[in-house]
């Protein structure tokens, strides 16, 4: 059987901003709230493949790696609770127009790909705790994390000795590029 791997597609959010982030999550939920998630695998998921052959992640790497779009600025300032997915979670309240393209550029190549999409709407997050199974009471408005985005990043989900590790397998740029019509 050839190999095949768990992928997505994600943004990083810098060490230094990890830390804070947990320091802010021990200080604001309450310990029984969910399963903390590690501070080096905070991420934001852009787009998610599920298992993927070495052939297709060839094919979706070489699509990434034609995609044009200049950089953002990210603002975390939301967080919330899905019940259902048992998950808390820290967001912007308002996702810059280039992540909404960047994630339905990524999503709309996977899914031509063959990678199943789900038909929910994207709602950008980054999963702060999970198996949060009970009401948990969230921060009051008032934090706020901005950072600039100038990369993207495919991931390999990795499940050994009991966790889940996110290994980053390859980065591209967002920049200002120079589209052929501001030449003339
Ligand atoms: P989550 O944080 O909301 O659980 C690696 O598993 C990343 O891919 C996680 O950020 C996870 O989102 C996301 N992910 C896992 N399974 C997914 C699915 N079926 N559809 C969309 N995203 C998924």
């Amino acid at each position: 059987m050839p190999e095949s791997k768990r992928l997505f597609f994600a943004l990083e959010i810098p060490s230094p901003l990890q830390r804070k982030i947990i320091r802010w999550r021990a200080d604001n939920f309450a310990p029984d709230a969910g399963r903390p998630i590690a501070a080096a695998s905070l991420h934001l998921t852009l787009a998610f493949l599920g298992e993927v052959s070495a052939e297709k992640a060839r094919a979706l790497a070489e699509l990434a790696g034609r995609i044009r779009q200049p950089g953002f600025t990210l603002t975390l300032d939301d967080a919330g609770h899905w019940p259902r997915s048992r998950v808390v979670w820290l967001g912007p309240r308002q996702p810059p127009r280039g992540l909404l393209q960047l994630a339905n550029l990524l999503r709309a190549q996977a899914a031509r790909s063959g990678c199943y999409q789900s038909p929910q709407p994207f709602h950008p997050h980054v999963t702060l705790l999970r198996h949060a199974s009970h009401a948990v009471a969230l921060p009051a408005p008032g934090f706020s994390w901005s950072l600039p985005v100038t990369e993207f990043t495919l991931f390999e989900s990795v499940f050994e000795r009991g966790r889940t590790r996110y290994i980053p397998l390859q980065r591209w740029p967002l920049g200002s590029f120079t589209r052929k019509d501001d030449d003339i």
